[in-house]
């Protein structure tokens, strides 16, 4: 123990404010003349300089950060990041009246990305996915969750996880892939739905699991997607196969999915608009995390906001998103999706800056590695050109990122 004791940290990064959010600590968990010791890529020290101990500085590089505000790396826990072209055209047709859900009925939605991205090869895909994931880095995104669903057969859902997957080759950042096989029903199923639950449920993740290409598994609850029943196989296999769950829940309509997804232990229930008090209590009960995601809410106009105040009162804990897709939110900047998360919903600084670090980290199973500034986590930090925590969440459209740390580096 001496020996590793006397070890020098790679980095200190000092005269900094931390928001560290961990969890014992109030608020942000603000330390005011703060200072993190990072070596071999995971936090040794984070706290008030005047503590940091002396081993921890000696032989370190040492970087002055001149009184800027340090938060923890930011975590994007949400996203269909990997897809091919774009749907601009529907954009267009809804701006002339057509709803989501008409669209998505004329064939367009979700079933024109699937077109686009099984004639994409998987290279074709990393290279159109690398300027989406490299927005979300430049803001001090450290960590991304990336779900399939758009390829919707073996073929092309294991290629888009691959396609994850190599994203993570490509830059310095944490990739959580989630097979969302159960995400819309592929035109040659032919109105199917049971049979192709069985494919998604059998032998796709079946041979997901065993290239151990998802770290988790999702699914679409919805009148145009799939029922709590079939939710429910889905959920059975991927619990046989030791994956955590998580599901899209109760955006468009209240099918009972937060309280589905809470009685599988499910990570997270996400969108959650038409989430009633039964739902946020199962959630609350079962500590499956709320993923608020404004971006979508606003993309389609939603009227009816996820019902964030009952979420409060039930202790249920938040996270903040991006759902990046070419559907319904097409958005790349998690700083503006926290402005949205508190300009719509009112969620306060507090709650849409714990949404992206600490509550997304948790929301990924990741609370052990990541989300917080504190010995033994990843040194995942984003440093930031601000006067106070609360500029992050108020500017619209202004990137203040000074510099960003993934795994020390
Ligand atoms: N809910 C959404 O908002 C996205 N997927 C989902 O299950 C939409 C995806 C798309 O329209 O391409
Ligand atoms: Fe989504």
């Amino acid at each position: 123990m001496a020996g590793e004791q006397s070890k020098a940290a790679a980095t200190v990064w000092r005269n900094a404010r931390l928001a560290t959010l961990a969890e014992a600590a109030p608020g942000l968990g603000v330390v005011e003349k703060g200072s993190i010791a990072a070596r071999d890529g995971r936090i040794v020290f984070a706290g008030a300089e005047a503590d940091m101990p002396q081993h921890f500085i000696e032989g370190a590089a040492i970087v002055d950060c001149e009184g800027r505000w340090i938060t923890p790396g930011l975590i994007d826990c949400h996203t269909h990041l990997v897809h091919a072209g774009n749907r601009a055209n529907e954009f267009e047709m809804r701006l002339a009246g057509a709803t989501y859900e008409e669209v998505a009925r004329a064939g367009g939605g979700i079933v024109s990305s699937v077109k686009a991205l099984r004639s994409a090869s998987e290279d074709e895909l990393v290279a159109q996915s690398l300027p989406r994931l490299d927005a979300l880095i430049a803001e001090g995104v450290t960590t991304v969750e990336v779900k399939s669903g758009y390829g919707l057969d073996l073929e092309n859902e294991t290629k888009s996880l691959r396609a994850a997957r190599q994203l993570a080759e490509k830059r310095p950042v944490s990739i959580r892939t989630t097979f969302l096989g159960a995400h819309a029903l592929p035109a040659e199923a032919n109105g199917d739905k049971d049979a192709y639950i069985r494919l998604v449920a059998g032998p796709m993740l079946e041979a997901i699991a065993a290239e151990g290409l998802a770290d988790a598994v999702d699914g679409f609850c919805e009148g145009i997607a799939f029922s709590p029943e079939q939710m429910a196989r889905v959920f059975d296999a991927a619990k046989a196969k030791g994956l955590p769950v998580k599901l899209h829940a109760d955006q468009l309509s209240n099918l009972g999915g937060a309280a589905l997804a809470a009685r599988y232990g499910a990570l997270s229930a996400d969108h959650l608009e038409y989430t009633d008090e039964a739902g946020a209590a199962a959630m609350a009960k079962a500590g499956t995390v709320a993923v608020i995601l404004p971006g979508a809410y606003y993309f389609i106009r939603e009227t009816q906001k996820p019902p964030v105040d009952l979420f409060r009162r039930a202790g249920v804990k938040m996270a903040v998103a991006t759902d990046n897709n070419p559907g319904t939110s097409p958005l790349t900047s998690l700083l503006l999706t926290m402005n949205m998360a508190a300009t719509l919903f009112a969620m306060t600084v507090e709650e849409c800056i714990a949404g992206t670090t600490r509550e997304a980290a948790r929301a990924l199973g990741l609370l052990a590695e990541t989300g917080t500034l504190e010995a033994g986590k990843w040194a995942d930090l984003a440093i930031w050109d601000v006067g106070s925590p609360a500029e992050l969440v108020y500017r619209m459209g202004f990137n203040p990122l000074h510099a960003r740390i993934w795994r020390g580096i």
